[in-house]
């Protein structure tokens, strides 16, 4: 018995120094200190000893139980700290190493205008108001001074959701809504996108983008709104810039005009770009008609006022040089990384 207790510490010994992870180690454990063990399994042989052998053999081999536990403990302590050692070789971290670039997006070129608008604006005393894209009638036509059998109103022109419900037109209907809400003096303008039934092509979108602009009070006159768009124009494309007004028509204005802007190109002496002009059409313009002031309850022998309306996208073409509308709107970022 005290051979084979020697063969099991030996054994275990031999195995414990040879073990390589945890896994190991607890199935040594099992297999020499377990209750199933080798060394319980001699001590159920006891019985067979002699009362004088009994106690000695008790002593060796909790002795020996005693050296293989302290040789388990070391052999753990050893493989934790292999082990240790190992993941933060593998976990090794080198902050010398150049980081990752984070993307950084940027505003797209009709916001960029959008905004360089919104700001000369707001210098200029404007309040920014915006209103629903989904319009009644009345809103978009009807307060308007467009009559029922008025071209724009169209079905082969505008979305209509139903007989009494379109998708906006033009912005002019947060004017409208703004001159029933509040007292003059008003000076607003109401950005936003407007839709219409057209199809895709280099100077048309379905959907696309209006700033139009409304000043209400007394005593204001055509000279005022000139005075506002030479002023947004100089503040846009430099100090050298001018306008011109043409005579139009439009129902909810009068008079009305067509507003020009100076040829970006050529400056003026006529090119390509401009058809020999020397100018290109900006926007729309004019004195708000009597009939569309009483309409919202503004009493037009009191007040008066003036009212424009700009395309986004044509203005941004003119800025950045586009030729073509739909580039806007690809979201190609190779193009829109330009701006
Ligand atoms: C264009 C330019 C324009 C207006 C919009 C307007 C708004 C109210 C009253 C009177 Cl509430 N006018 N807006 C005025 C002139 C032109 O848009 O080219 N339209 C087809």
């Amino acid at each position: 018995m005290k051979e084979a207790l020697e063969k099991i510490r030996q054994s275990a010994i031999n195995a414990l120094n040879e073990a390589e992870d945890s896994k190991i180690l607890e199935e040594i454990r099992v297999k020499y200190l377990g209750k199933k063990g080798e060394i319980t399994a001699i001590l159920k042989q006891m019985g067979k000893l002699s009362a004088e052998e009994r106690p000695k053999m008790g002593q060796l081999a909790n002795k020996v139980r005693a050296e293989i536990e302290e040789s388990l403990s070391n052999a753990q302590t050893k493989i934790k700290a292999k082990m240790r050692e190992q993941s933060l070789k593998n976990e090794r971290l080198d902050v010398t190493l150049p980081g990752k670039k984070v993307k950084q997006g940027q505003l797209h070129p009709l916001n960029i205008v959008m905004s360089e608008i919104e700001e000369v604006f707001m210098g200029m005393g404007f309040d920014i108001v915006e209103g629903p894209e989904v319009e009644t009638d009345h809103y978009c036509f009807e307060a308007l001074n467009m009559p029922k059998d008025h071209p724009a109103r169209d079905t082969q022109d505008t979305f209509y959701i139903d007989e009494n419900t379109v998708l906006r037109t033009q912005t002019s209907s947060v004017q409208i809504r703004t001159m029933e809400k509040t007292k003059p003096p008003i000076r607003i303008i109401s950005p936003g996108r407007v839709y219409r039934s057209d199809t895709a092509d280099a100077t048309h979108t379905p959907i696309f983008h209006q700033i139009e602009g409304l000043v209400i009070d007394k005593g204001v006159t055509m000279s005022d709104l000139v005075g506002t768009l030479d002023m947004l124009m100089k503040r846009l494309y430099g100090e050298d810039c001018k306008i011109r007004l043409r005579p139009h028509h439009f129902p909810y204005t009068e008079p009305s005009a067509e507003v020009d802007i100076m040829c970006f190109n050529c400056g003026g002496k006529g090119c390509s770009m401009c058809k020999q002009e020397g100018f290109v059409e900006l926007l729309g313009a004019g004195m708000v008609h009597p009939k569309v002031l009483e309409g919202c309850g503004i009493d037009p022998e009191v007040y008066s006022g003036f009212a424009f309306g700009l395309g986004l996208e044509r203005l941004t073409m003119g800025r950045f040089n586009i030729n073509d509308l739909r580039l806007l709107y690809d979201n190609d970022l190779r193009f829109l990384k330009q701006f």
